[in-house]
């Protein structure tokens, strides 16, 4: 079956936005609730297994501050922390401090131009893509996407397929006819869930998970001038990802 979209993850895919990004606007909205909570760098590693900015904070109080369990509301209290996380989160997107991957502007614009759809599958909140696709890619560039498929739009977040399977019915595509672009294990067990092939670009928080079942691990989706070093799986014709090599991987897998 031939290429009709693709489908990107967010966080870690698009740009590294977990370890400068989300985890500084965590602890950011932690210090403005008066809480002593400091997410370093490999703490947050740990507890982004937990997909989700609220259930991750849940987490966190159940294994680690287990007094906080008794607050009156916790459901309020946490989805408050989330919101003020979110408006940290935004004004660093409008820094431009989170400067999309390797090769992900080029994917885009050359998808675009050959007349492929374009969605998003992520975990993350609505306000916190279309920040980053305006912000790092360009002002107008939440409308190049057909779905942005994010956030609580399912009720089970990632590894479940849920998310994947929203953007299918909403794009009326069946699974053998898109590609998925995903940075983790929970990431890919999702895409996979939903029958979608799946290229993964893998980061310093991901790398070394287990990516069995991923059609390509890459360091990056690679740049004519950056190598996209290839970890497993299919290797791309050129120094770099191209839609061909995305039509030729999924041709093979169907
Ligand atoms: C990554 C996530 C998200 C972000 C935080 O999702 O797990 O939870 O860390 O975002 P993906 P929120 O890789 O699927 O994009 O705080 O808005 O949940
Ligand atoms: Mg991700």
């Amino acid at each position: 079956m031939s290429l009709r979209a693709l489908i990107f993850d967010v966080d870690g895919t698009l740009a590294d936005t977990e370890r400068d990004g989300h985890r500084l606007a965590f602890n950011a909205a932690f210090r403005d609730a008066g809480l002593d909570w400091d997410w370093d760098v490999g703490t947050y590693g740990r507890l982004l297994d937990v997909t989700g900015g609220k259930e991750r904070m849940r987490h966190y109080v159940e294994h680690h501050r287990p007094a906080v369990l008794r607050t009156p509301d916790l459901g309020a209290r946490i989805a408050a922390l989330h919101a003020a996380k979110t408006r940290h989160y935004g004004e660093l997107l409008a820094t431009g401090a989170l400067p999309l991957r390797p090769g992900v502007a080029r994917l885009l614009l050359e998808a675009r131009t050959a007349g492929l759809r374009l969605a998003i599958a992520t975990t993350t909140t609505p306000e916190n893509v279309t920040g980053l696709l305006r912000h790092s890619l360009a002002d107008d560039a939440p409308s190049w996407f057909d779905v942005i498929a994010a956030g609580d739009i399912v009720a089970r977040k990632k590894p479940a397929p849920d998310v994947y399977l929203h953007a299918l019915e909403c794009l009326r595509l069946t699974a053998p006819e898109c590609i998925a672009l995903e940075d983790s294990e929970n990431g890919l067990r999702a895409s996979l869930a939903a029958g979608i092939a799946t290229v993964v670009t893998c980061n310093d928080y991901t790398r070394g998970q287990d990516f069995t079942g991923a059609v390509s691990v890459l360091e990056s989706l690679g740049e004519p001038d950056l190598p996209a070093r290839c970890v497993s799986g299919r290797r791309p014709q050129r120094d770099y990802v191209t839609l061909d090599d995305l039509r030729r991987w999924v041709d093979a897998a169907t």
